[in-house]
């Protein structure tokens, strides 16, 4: 079972560096590049590559949205003809994001290559300036693309590792095949009634809102903690004669009163993962994508959906698991493994893992 009470240490802020929303450069709000510098700025060591890594991610994104948007009015919908590693008919808009996160970082100068959920192998950048940086990514450029053309929130999700081969050497499949644990940060983009960038390291988990009037992520959500407990669980029921008889018991456990918190609790899942994991961490509450007997390794994959998600949960006070360990332990054997995924608020982790002990 997952070990309880592991998480990530917060790096604890000195009064002065805690991030706020108000910014004491007499402006009402700091911009993600403000933020990013101001971090550079409080931590003199840092050589600023993870900060310009993360104004290229916030821009690509802001492309991104650009299309995201407009997605319903222009022939942007349908399918690109193609069919991804997943076997899945990639639709133009996938093809599209995949391309402004790999042409930015690419062209930056803090990233050596990426993985990603539309490459079937990772894509080494190989020059000069990209060998000599520290740090790969890996993306699910744009998640929950099915729910595109009904309008749903969908998301972008990505997570960095510092290289572990050698510096001035192109990047290999050993950088991206690291524990989760190993992330030094790890986000998403949630492109939905507005458009919000977020953001852990292990110095905290950050927000920040897409300010159309001018174009700038801004801080919103400083310093996000997922609630211990919450009353909203979130898993596809019309699996549930195919889980496991341990998430029967727990789901069972969620649709009757309960001496903790009063329940039944909430059922909400609208299938875009991002969406509902976003939803979970600000409310608490708690995501489940099981095994079952057609998937024993139920959906997601672990690399860029599972991960990065697990990462920023353990830095908000949550926990995550695959039921049986913690997902940021788990050693992966190849880039687009699946895993099952448990995560959310603690109190309700605790319940789950009890239900899936005696069962
Ligand atoms: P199901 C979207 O396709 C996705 O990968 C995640 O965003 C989402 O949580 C999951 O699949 C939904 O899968 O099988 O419940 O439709």
């Amino acid at each position: 079972m997952g070990q309880t009470g592991t998480t990530i240490e917060c790096i604890k802020f000195a009064d002065d560096c805690k991030p706020t929303a108000m910014n004491p450069i007499n402006r009402k709000v700091l911009t993600l590049d403000e933020f990013t510098i101001q971090q550079l700025r409080n931590f003199p060591q840092a050589t600023g590559e993870l900060s310009n890594l993360l104004r290229d991610i916030g821009l690509a994104a802001k492309r991104v949205n650009v299309e995201v948007n407009k997605a319903g009015l222009v022939d942007i919908l349908g399918d690109a003809g193609s069919v991804n590693v997943q076997g899945e008919d990639v639709k133009k808009l996938d093809v599209f994001a995949n391309n402004q996160f790999m042409g930015v970082l690419r062209h930056g100068i803090s990233c050596a290559g990426i993985a990603s959920e539309e490459l079937d192998d990772i894509a080494i950048f190989d020059d000069e300036i990209s060998n000599q940086s520290k740090y790969i990514c890996l993306f699910d450029p744009l998640d929950g693309s099915g729910n595109i053309d009904v309008n749903i929130s969908i998301g972008t999700i990505f997570s960095v590792y510092r290289r572990i081969g050698t510096k001035g050497e192109p990047c290999s499949r050993e950088d991206f095949l690291q524990p989760g644990i190993r992330q030094i940060a790890a986000g998403y983009i949630i492109y939905g009634s507005s458009t919000m960038m977020v953001y852990a390291t292990r110095r905290g988990a950050n927000g920040f809102t897409l300010d159309p009037s001018i174009g700038e992520f801004t801080l919103s959500h400083p310093d996000i903690k997922c609630p211990s407990d919450g009353k909203i669980y979130s898993v596809n029921h019309g699996n549930f004669f195919q889980y496991g008889d341990g998430e029967k018991k727990y789901i069972d456990t969620c649709q009757k009163k309960n001496k903790r918190n009063g329940g039944p609790y909430t059922q909400r899942y609208i299938g875009s993962m991002v969406a509902d994991l976003h939803r979970n961490l600000i409310k608490g509450g708690i995501f489940m994508y099981p095994g079952t007997t057609e998937k024993p390794r139920g959906k997601l994959r672990l690399l860029y959906e599972c991960n990065p998600f697990a990462f920023i949960l353990e830095v908000c006070g949550g926990r995550a698991t695959d039921g049986k360990e913690r997902i940021l332990d788990i050693i992966p054997q190849e880039l687009h493994e699946r895993t099952p995924f448990f995560a959310g608020s603690t109190l309700m982790m605790d319940e789950l893992e009890q239900c899936m002990k005696d069962h």
